[in-house]
């Protein structure tokens, strides 16, 4: 039996008790054709969608949409060193549940990388939309913090071994701070859009964003870190497809409309570009 067909036997009888070295984790992901593909499909579509944003704004001029354009690209560029360190085995770990939880005792393995890079991506996403929405630094910032903070207790709750009650606790705090920037999406945001000018393309990726952004804390729910009602190669799957459409599809979608550098983007008076009186550096 290969070490591979070993783990896999292993963690579905929840017989995995000793930890694994990388390679047997690399060779576990290969031998699972569900998760590894949705580790590699979402990294050509990271590469992709880099090549698409410099081709498609390769004449933009105007700083503040260069700007947005730059959000974007590091939302993919993040995007596809996640994948690679998932695919890798890098980020990825056997955990053993602890008791009162859906799989007690036996080792769940658990996308710990996901939740961690989500911490670097999601800042990018939320600055992009706010430049957007023409807001201001105190909201653009107090959205990036609020995401660090979901994503960084997102990532406790699926470490913590100790206590069930402590993973769920985890996940209440982070779903708390998920409220304040779905509050921002939904409420502060669309009036400064209003305002900026920029109400219909800020709508349709609010509801973009707000929709798909609910489909992580449910999978996660659901998935074998939480209430294990669905397998880990569907799980990953599932964050796979949420992130095409959460990252490549507002992305494609923030970077056709910049691209034409409508006023309402480029006569904006912050951050740096169409100051009033001050002539923009040439970059
Ligand atoms: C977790 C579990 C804990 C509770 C909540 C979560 C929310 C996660 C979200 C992730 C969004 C990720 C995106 C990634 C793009 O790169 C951490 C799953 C509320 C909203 C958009």
């Amino acid at each position: 039996m290969t070490s591979a067909s070993a783990l896999l036997l292993g963690a579905q009888g929840g017989l995995l008790q000793s930890s694994q070295t990388q390679t047997e984790i690399f060779e576990y992901i290969l031998s699972d054709s569900l998760l590894a593909s949705s580790f590699v499909v979402n990294i050509a579509l990271a590469g992709l969608t880099i090549v698409a944003i410099a081709y498609l704004a390769r004449n933009v001029t105007d700083p503040r949409a260069k700007l947005i354009v730059i959000s974007t690209m590091l939302i993919s560029v993040v995007s596809i060193s996640s994948y690679t360190g998932l695919a890798s085995g890098l980020t990825v770990s056997f955990l053993e549940m602890p008791a009162g939880h859906a799989l007690e005792g036996q080792e769940v393995f658990t996308m710990w990388g996901r939740y961690l890079t989500w911490a670097l991506s999601t800042p990018f996403i939320l600055i992009a939309l706010g430049l957007l929405a023409g807001s201001n630094l105190t909201k653009i910032s107090t959205s990036v913090a609020f995401t660090i903070a979901m994503c960084v207790t997102g990532l406790a709750a699926a470490l913590t071994t100790s206590s069930v009650v402590m993973r769920w606790w985890w996940f209440v705090l982070s779903s708390i701070f998920f409220l304040v920037i779905i509050y921002i999406l939904l409420v502060e945001w669309p009036a400064d859009a209003q305002a900026a000018g920029t109400t219909d393309i800020f709508n349709t990726l609010k509801i973009l964003t707000v929709i798909t952004w609910f489909g992580y804390p449910l999978l996660w729910f659901l998935g074998v870190e939480g209430i294990a009602v669905l397998g880990t190669g569907i799980t990953s799957w599932g964050y796979s497809l949420l992130d095409v459409i959460a990252k490549y599809g507002v992305t494609l979608l923030i970077v056709t409309y910049v691209a034409k550098e409508p006023d309402e983007v480029t006569a904006g008076s912050n951050y740096g570009s169409s100051l009033s009186k001050v002539v923009p550096s040439d970059d």
